[in-house]
């Protein structure tokens, strides 16, 4: 992470990543969706949480399972989770041996509905935290959205209130639901093989889906090795470990205290 993309993030609680997706990477990730498209569910229009201002004409996709898909059409999104313009800031932020929690695609077209703002750093929520503390940043949960179509300035889709990750006071309902201070809320544009990095603590939803062609987003939710937000007795590798590279491998796991940290003082002086 540059000394810039540290300062906008702090600030901001998320940055814009240019150009993580070359155009060959782009097509083959587009013709996977295009190949599941039947499995993409509409959502009930249950997002807006009947806001006016983010209701829609349609619901929002869903798709998942893209790891276990047939190859080829699973390896883009294989790579995508340990992409080498992406890593680099999840280690900045959670700290070596981060851990994939989840990955889905959001797939909006014209009208849908949006998402009512969530998250927002207050409460506190451990899993979900942002802190700044002995000159480095402490993220919990921190979001990567790939995307696979542009994203113009009027198109809707992601948005978020910049700085809402540091946030001390309960959000206003009606900030939430964007009946009031709509310019506080800010939509970021972007053009497809774009990221969007954020922390899930920033306040942020989305905002109904305005352009003709369809919205794709590629969600990858990641947290610090030693984070998991859902594990209930015994840690099972999904199906498709033993196809992974190490590599990518090193990204699913059971959570672990510093397990890759080889780097930590603690870790040097036991060797
Ligand atoms: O990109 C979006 O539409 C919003 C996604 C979101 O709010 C979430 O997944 O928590």
């Amino acid at each position: 992470m540059t000394d810039t993309d540290k300062y906008l993030f702090d600030v901001h609680g998320y940055l814009v990543i240019k150009n993580v997706l070359s155009a060959e990477e782009l097509a083959t990730a587009n013709a996977a969706i295009d190949h599941y498209a039947d499995h993409i569910q509409i959502r009930p229009n249950d997002l807006a949480r009947k806001s006016d201002n983010l209701k829609g004409t349609t619901g929002r996709g869903d798709l998942g399972g893209m790891l276990t898909w047939d190859k080829p059409y699973c390896d883009i999104y294989r790579d995508m989770m340990v992409n080498t313009k992406l890593t680099p800031h999840l280690d900045t932020l959670l700290g070596p041996g981060f851990r994939l929690e989840a990955m889905s695609i959001i797939t909006m077209d014209e009208g849908a509905e949006g998402f009512w703002f969530h998250e927002g750093g207050e409460p506190l929520d451990r899993s979900r935290t942002y802190r700044y503390h002995n000159g480095r940043m402490f993220c919990g949960m921190t979001n990567i959205a790939v995307q696979l179509s542009d994203v113009g300035p009027n198109d809707g889709g992601f948005a978020c209130l910049p700085g809402s990750h540091k946030a001390n006071y309960p959000c206003p309902d009606d900030i939430r639901l964007y009946q009031t201070h709509q310019e506080r809320i800010a939509q970021i544009p972007a053009q497809a093989g774009d990221a969007i990095l954020f922390a899930e603590c920033l306040m942020h939803g989305s905002l109904p889906w305005m352009a003709k062609h369809q919205r794709r987003s590629v969600i990858m939710r990641y947290n610090t090795g030693v984070t998991a937000e859902r594990i209930l007795g015994t840690y099972t590798p999904p199906p498709f470990y033993e196809e992974l590279t190490d590599t990518q491998k090193s990204v699913i796991s059971a959570p672990h205290y510093r397990k890759e940290d080889k780097g930590s003082r603690l870790y040097k002086a036991n060797q």
